[in-house]
């Protein structure tokens, strides 16, 4: 009898047992879920895109053609919340940061740019470009303003160029050193061609470092809320 009883307590152990096996299972299958995004950007002149370290897509128009201005539409799939990288790119002629040299337009360009993040599904905006972008130069020239008209800039305009920091596009990546975005109107980036074209959402904005000018190359970093920005 105390045989039997005993083979009876096995038998609900290992039916016990099953039943905890698939209930994990079936956790697990629902915890991931990817959605696809869209992201919109207007940039001045040109930009990379990196989610959670990954290129994702880049601006079709070479940052060398001349008055690349276009809006970019890109398409990803990723797991809220995910980390945004970017590098935007004003345009220069060469590292004395000027362009035009040579010719009565020679000048210091400037840039700026704008994003939104949009779920493809659902139409809602999961993270815009704001003030709470982080943002790091990597090439500023020429570090004196006054040299914008120099006959030859080359010799006489100087510039400081760093290199992009190991691993700067990842999630685990600290930005805590890097300077807080700048947002700027319209017309103080001058918008243009492409930019009217994309539906911007009301509190995304047109960001760049302290100097239009001078600030060519920026890394930039924004990690998603867990629930988008109301
Ligand atoms: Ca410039
Ligand atoms: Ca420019």
């Amino acid at each position: 009898m105390k045989k039997k009883l005993s083979l009876i307590a096995l038998a609900l152990i290992v039916l016990a047992s099953c039943g905890t096996q698939k209930t994990s299972t079936t956790a697990t299958t629902t915890a991931a879920t990817t959605s696809t995004f869209t992201a919109e950007v207007w940039a001045d002149n040109w930009f990379s895109l990196y989610i959670n370290g990954v290129l994702v897509g880049e601006d079709s128009v070479p940052v060398t053609t001349e008055k690349s201005f276009n809006a970019e539409t890109i398409s990803f799939t990723a797991e809220l919340p995910f980390t945004i990288a970017m590098v935007t790119k004003d345009f220069k002629q060469d590292d004395s940061g000027l362009e035009y040299i040579g010719t009565d337009r020679q000048q210091m360009g400037d840039g700026g740019f704008i994003a939104q993040f949009t779920n493809t599904q659902t139409g809602e905006v999961v993270a815009y470009t704001n003030s709470d972008w982080q943002g790091l130069v990597i090439h500023r020239a020429p570090l004196d303003k006054s040299c914008e008209k120099s006959a030859a800039p080359e010799t006489e305009c100087q510039s400081s160029i760093a290199s992009e920091p190991e691993g700067w596009s990842v999630p685990s990546f600290s930005d805590t050193s890097w300077t807080q975005a700048l947002e700027y109107p319209a017309v103080a980036i001058g918008v243009k061609d492409g930019y009217n074209d994309i539906s911007w959402a009301k509190d995304a904005r047109l960001i760049w470092s302290s100097d239009l000018e001078i600030d060519n190359t920026i890394l930039w970093r924004y990690s998603t809320l867990s629930s988008p920005p109301g």
